[in-house]
């Protein structure tokens, strides 16, 4: 052991000089020779004989698969689709949640008769108000189906009641097919999504009676309108809620033209989200001396989330992102398709009702002029040309665009996710997309 340290052994033992143990061929351990000279150490013979070693390797095989066996047998493995109801109280069908800080990772959960979207992450002591807003629309009670096909954004039709023009609005749940084969449940206005279209004249009084048939609380706002604030349907503001089974009329007199939109201003991270909104169109008193355009179309955005059969108000949060989004509470190919000819302008209101997401909508075949703003005209110097914009929640963009060329062309979100119907593609497109088809002249 006198040798001195060479250059790769820190340890300052010479090669071949390992202190402690060695391993043998077969891995047995084995030392070295007494006389620490290294040369002579032979391995020993193995505690186990071979057949001992194979004896103990294939009980242990054995003992692993049956463990293997008995958990696909009785484990439950689930990532979805458990069977709701089961559990009492707060559980989750995804197999691991239920328990607090934890969200169903693959399912829903359960909490207190709430049901709660996957993916959530629900801290321990969430708010109950805060649950609720965010918690699937309760399907056992939902007492109207839509038909399959039916549109929203149906004109209101008014009556005169000396001088005024009186609306009648009414809120409840209905179950509304945004395609053939995919049903949400809405908080709608009279059973449509989005709500019907009122359409007024500047200076018209209007009186607009509405009846809340939710089981919630609700108010509606005029959003853009100068208007006395008690009729600004801000909810625990200025008015006390419209509670379910009772109704409130708003009246006042309509000073502006352009486009709006009207929107339940309770809980409206949910109720709006859910479909509780609608257009609002006022036109100007003096029309324009020459029609500017051949055709209109409002467009209104809608983004959903639908999971597992349930309807989730979309939020910009874990679990609560959109997976479906909808043109007029529709989405392509369900939206509707406008026919022009070559040389026609159309005028497209689009309707910022959406409450989750900016959406920069694109059309193709060519830029065109931005006229309006939030409901007030653009001065002609001040106009400008694009072919995207972005429609933010709560703006309105009225634009003017020409047929040009004939063909179909499309109106579509350029964040192109939202241009899927849960991710897939259908003919071309899905979500928020619709057709322009212009025949020639
Ligand atoms: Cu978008």
């Amino acid at each position: 052991m006198s040798s001195p340290a060479s250059p790769g052994q820190p340890g300052g033992l010479p090669e071949g000089d390992m202190p402690g143990m060695q391993m043998g061929p077969g891995g047995a351990p084995a030392t070295g020779a007494p006389d620490g000279s290294g040369a002579a150490a032979m391995p020993m013979a193995p505690a186990a004989s071979r057949p001992e070693i194979v004896a103990v390797g294939v009980l242990s095989l054995v003992l692993l698969a049956a463990g293997v066996l008995l958990a696909s047998l009785f484990g439950d493995f689930r990532m979805s689709r458990g069977s709701m109801g089961e559990m009492a109280g707060m559980s989750g069908t995804g197999g691991m949640a239920g328990m607090s800080g934890m969200g169903g990772a693959g399912g829903v959960t359960q909490m207190g008769g709430l049901v709660m979207p996957p993916g959530m992450i629900m801290a321990p002591g969430m708010d109950p108000q805060a649950q609720a807003d965010m918690a699937a629309v309760d399907l056992a009670k939902i007492r109207y189906t839509a038909p399959a096909d039916a549109r929203g954004d149906q004109v209101l039709p008014a009556r005169v009641e000396n001088g005024v023009k009186v609306f009648d609005l009414e809120t409840s749940l209905i179950r509304w097919n945004i395609l053939p084969d995919v049903q949400v449940a809405a908080y709608a206005f009279n059973r449509q999504v989005p709500g019907p279209r009122i359409v007024i004249t500047q200076g018209d009084r209007v009186r607009i009676n509405v009846r809340n048939n939710l089981p919630d609380p609700t108010s509606v706002h005029w959003h853009g309108l100068i208007l006395p604030n008690e009729m600004d349907g801000a909810a625990d503001v200025t008015q006390p809620p419209i509670q379910p089974g009772e109704s409130f009329t708003y009246e006042f007199t309509v000073q502006q033209a352009g486009s709006y939109v009207y929107h339940s201003h309770f809980a409206p991270d949910r109720q709006q989200a859910l479909g509780l909104y609608g257009a609002l169109i006022v036109e100007p008193k003096a029309p324009p001396p020459a029609p500017a355009y051949d055709k209109e179309v409002v467009i209104q955005l809608q983004e959903w989330t639908v999971k597992q059969g349930y309807t989730f108000p979309s939020m910009p949060m874990e679990g609560l992102l959109p997976n479906f989004f909808t043109i007029n509470g529709k989405s392509y190919p369900s939206t509707e398709t406008v026919q022009m000819k070559v040389g026609e302008r159309l005028r497209v209101r689009f309707i910022g009702s959406n409450t989750a997401f900016i959406h920069p909508m694109h059309i193709h075949g060519g830029p065109f002029t931005i006229v309006e703003t939030d409901g007030n005209p653009v001065p002609p110097a001040a106009q400008f040309q694009k072919d995207t914009i972005n429609i933010g929640p709560g703006e309105r963009y009225d634009v003017i665009w020409e047929a040009r060329l004939p063909g179909k062309w499309l109106i579509h979100c350029h964040i192109n996710h939202h241009i899927t119907n849960d991710g897939k593609e259908e003919q071309g497109g899905g979500g928020l997309t619709m057709v322009i088809n212009v025949a020639p002249s």
